[in-house]
């Protein structure tokens, strides 16, 4: 965006003279910034409206290089200068005599020195010639007249959209709102490119480049853009599509406003989200349009598909199954092969194809072609194929969860095969195109499933006659067992075992030797727990409420039940059995067993006597002062110990992804113990970045790659750790905390102090005394290196350990961390879900900092 120059000019006294010919104008008064232009009132050229909040501001600019001036708005309370919205971009005043006014009749002018009307917002006649302009907080500058707004900046944007900003495609008029891009960094006349909402209405932005289309985001789904690779809501948190059927205009928007992000169409037709980063004093490109070539709009042609390169500068274009190349032109498309049987049946039966039956091809992690319609009425895939199946214009279709049924009727474009993502497409295929392949196939499995159950039968049949003796002595061994199991529950059970009905294992995952894991029957956990009675209630975590119970042995135990609609499905569940019976360390709290009943899922842990250690980090004085450094850093060492064993003993190697204060809890000595395996993820020995497309985690503690691209690998763990390291030295909550001398948030603050050598001030005041300086300032350094943007300058679990420990080391400087940690919306302190989705094939829950 272009640098400008809003006071290059001087008041100009000519404008008062004599040259009026329907104006009689007063100078808008400047002494205090003011946001109105009333009737009579001009803006000259210096003169500047400020909206009440001191947000934005408006007047003459020039932009970049340009002498020109325009009028123009941009932020106020920003050390920037970032022009958002032009109102004469191609007819600029040519000097420092212009002049912005509300006309005789009502409209809003731009006047040149001459007073001769640039630009005027051309309203026509208005009720009333008495119009006011206000420029607002949300950088909307409206109109007003006899109390109507009958004109606003938001309905004629330039090039950079805004929160609060509802422009699209009007459904009635079909007149279709869109973005400019500047034509350079030194003039805002309309460059080549325009971004809007697709005109046949199909939920998906598009940029034009001179009319023809350029790149296309894919339909909304509700949560995000399908077409947009790997694309996670956090991208756009708050952003919505209207209710087009009763607005009768189809806009997105977004849901919660906040002055410091922009979308901006760049001049080299490139759309980027930008945010404002107040640590930086700068902006910060939360997000840029993807650029791969298979991005360009139909970059292979009609029935092909565009897989790109790994630089992503040479794509490879292939026909679609059962396609053939037009010409042998690379990128001119390909046509269908044989008809499909109702194309046949209609007539064409030039081109063979036999008697059968269509079928359906099925491509994954597709960006799905354009064209599609909307089917209303399948309500699942099966219903999607039927309904393409019985409609012979329908060529391919696609289940999408959160739109339903897609159908194209017309020749398929703009295929790319993302590399990772993307949906599932069906496509419609003649019967003899699956020949080959398909009837071949088939009639293998059959002859292999059915020797190989011959096989395996006879093979039982053989091992069990030889092994008769053996199976016999195992019998008895697990009646003994049951009848002991049965005797302890009677009488009261052995200290840990209470009420255990029988020993389950967990041998599923198919790993080494997993531990058994205890199954509780139902009325044991009850028993325990009092019927789970509110004064044995915990508190609530993340996926359901905590009681307090007791065996009958005596032994203590914490029941976290898990909520039925609280995300933690099945798989999470068996995840958190499977992962924890496997894992032993005196730094991860240890599952005591599990039980099921019906839908209900309850995990029994031992219980932590003194809870979680947020309930002390960020507790009021009298809990807080209990936490000296010497325990503070005792808790550090040991959380980071218990995430070397998660990361690197551990015969599983697992990254946690939800490290977190609430999640760490603390025995009578107030030993660490890391809790809450629901989301953990076992990776292979590498430890290298995987993605998902179900981002969960807590804001604050989320790094940028994770909460960005939905990446995630220990890295991501070790960046969570950096922001506890500081939670727990400085006292203060990442996710609220904000520094308004510094204008800074607590790890830009921390990073802004550790290098001034002022670490005192990042430690928590309660402890002050009590920590020697230089063992704090290594503390911060090493939290500051854990929370280092890039992953790959993030340090290892086992080098954070060595840093922590050794006196002598030399610690590497960190970078400054430049990720808006704060990019939540939400700054409760609660620990429950703030939004959970399913959206397409991707699940993602937010947590909110607790
Ligand atoms: O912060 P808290 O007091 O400690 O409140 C939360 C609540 O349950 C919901 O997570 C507490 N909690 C969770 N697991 C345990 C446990 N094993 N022992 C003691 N308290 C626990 C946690």
């Amino acid at each position: 965006m272009a640098a400008i120059n809003p006071n290059s000019s001087t008041f100009n006294p000519v404008l008062f003279g004599s040259l009026l010919v329907f104006f009689f104008f007063l100078p808008a008064t400047q002494a205090q910034p003011n946001s109105q232009l009333s009737p009579g009132q001009i803006l000259a050229d210096g003169n500047t409206l400020v909206s009440p909040g001191g947000i934005f501001e408006l007047g003459f600019f020039s932009p970049g290089k340009s002498t020109h001036r325009y009028v123009g708005i941009w932020y106020y309370n920003f050390s920037t200068s970032t022009v958002l919205w032009v109102a004469n971009p191609v007819s600029p005043v040519l000097d420092t005599s212009g002049s912005l006014a509300i006309a005789g009749d009502g409209n809003l002018v731009v006047l040149d020195g001459r007073k001769a009307v640039l630009w005027s917002s051309k309203l026509g006649s208005l009720p009333s010639n008495e119009s006011t302009a206000e420029l607002l907080d949300t950088g909307n500058f409206m109109l007003n007249n006899s109390g109507d707004t009958v004109w606003q900046s938001f309905d004629h944007p330039s090039d950079t959209y805004l929160p609060g900003m509802k422009v699209g495609l009007d459904l009635v008029t079909n007149v279709n709102q869109v973005f400019t891009s500047w034509r350079s960094d030194d003039d805002p006349a309309p460059g080549n490119f325009t971004m809007g909402v697709a005109p046949d209405q199909s939920t998906q932005i598009f940029i034009w480049e001179q009319g023809k289309p350029r790149w296309r985001s894919g339909r909304w789904n509700g949560q995000v853009f399908l077409g947009i690779q790997n694309m996670v809501p956090t991208y756009i948190y708050g952003f919505k599509l209207n209710n087009f059927e009763q607005d009768k205009k189809m806009y997105f928007y977004y849901s919660q406003f906040n002055s410091s992000h922009r979308y901006v169409l760049m001049p080299d037709g490139i759309e980027r989200h930008l945010i404002w980063a107040n640590n930086t004093k700068n902006w910060f490109q939360f997000w840029a349009q993807p650029v791969p070539q298979c991005e360009f709009y139909n970059r292979c042609g009609t029935n092909a598909t565009c897989t790109d390169s790994a630089d992503g500068n040479s794509p490879t274009c292939s026909c679609l199954k059962g396609f053939e190349r037009v010409n042998g032109n690379s990128t001119g498309g390909c046509v269908r092969r044989t008809p499909l049987q109702c194309e046949r049946s209609r007539g064409n039966t030039t081109a063979g194809g036999g008697g059968e039956q269509d079928g359906f091809y099925l491509m994954q992690g597709v960006k799905l072609p354009d064209l599609s319609y909307w089917f209303y009425g399948p309500s699942d895939e099966s219903q999607c194929e039927e309904a393409c199946l019985t409609n012979c214009s329908c060529k391919a279709y696609s289940y999408a969860t959160g739109i339903g049924c897609l159908i194209w009727g017309r020749e398929l474009v703009d295929i790319h095969m993302f590399s990772s993502g993307g949906s599932d497409f069906y496509l419609r295929l003649a019967g003899s195109e699956f020949d080959n392949s398909k009837k071949g196939i088939k009639g293998y499995v059959i002859v292999i499933i059915v020797l190989s159950a011959l096989v395996l039968f006879v093979g039982a049949i053989f091992l069990l006659w030889k092994n008769r003796s053996r199976i016999e002595e195992l019998y008895r061994k697990l009646m003994k067992r049951q009848e002991s199991l049965v005797d302890r529950s009677r009488s009261g059970g052995d200290e840990s075992r209470g009420g255990i009905s029988t020993v389950i294992d967990m041998h599923e995952e198919g790993k080494d030797g997993p531990p058994d894991v205890p199954l509780f029957t139902f009325q044991a956990i009850e028993d325990a727990t009092a019927s789970f009675s509110p004064s044995n209630l915990l508190g609530e975590g993340g996926f359901g409420p905590v009681y307090k119970g007791t065996l009958p042995g005596g032994q203590d135990i914490a029941v976290k039940r898990l909520s039925r609609n609280s995300g933690q499905g099945m798989e999470e569940f068996k995840n958190e059995v499977i992962l924890i019976a496997k894992l032993q360390h005196r730094n991860l709290v240890r599952l005591l067993g599990y039980c099921i009943r019906r839908d209900d899922k309850m995990l029994v842990y031992e219980y932590m006597a003194n809870r979680s250690l947020d309930g002390f980090i960020f507790a009021d004085t009298s809990r807080r002062l209990l936490l000296d450094w010497k325990m503070r850093f005792s808790i550090i060492e040991g959380i980071a110990r218990g995430l070397l064993y998660l990361h690197r003993d551990s015969r599983l190697r697992i990254i946690h992804r939800d490290l977190k204060a609430s999640n760490i809890l603390l025995d009578e000595s107030m030993n660490p113990k890391i809790s809450d395996f629901g989301m953990a993820r076992i990776f292979g020995s590498d430890g290298n970045e995987t993605s998902t497309k179900r981002v969960v985690g807590t804001y604050g503690y989320m790094s940028p790659e994770y909460a960005m691209q939905g990446l995630f690998s220990v890295k991501s763990d070790v960046y969570s750790f950096g922001v506890l390291l500081i939670e727990i030295v400085s006292g203060k909550r990442n996710s609220t905390y904000y520094n308004s001398e510094l204008s800074l948030n607590l790890l830009g603050s921390a990073w802004k102090l550790w290098n001034e050598d002022n670490v005192m001030e990042v430690v928590d005041s309660s402890m002050r005394n009590s920590c020697s300086i230089r063992e704090v300032s290594r503390c911060i350094n090493v939290g500051l290196l854990c929370i280092q943007d890039r992953a790959n300058d993030r340090p290892t679990m086992s080098s954070v350990i060595t840093m922590l420990e050794s006196e002598n080391y030399v610690h590497p400087t960190p970078r400054q961390p430049t990720f808006p940690a704060d990019i939540s919306t939400s700054g409760t302190n609660s620990s429950t879900s703030d939004a959970k989705f399913v959206s397409g094939n991707a699940s993602i829950t937010m947590l909110s900092g607790r």
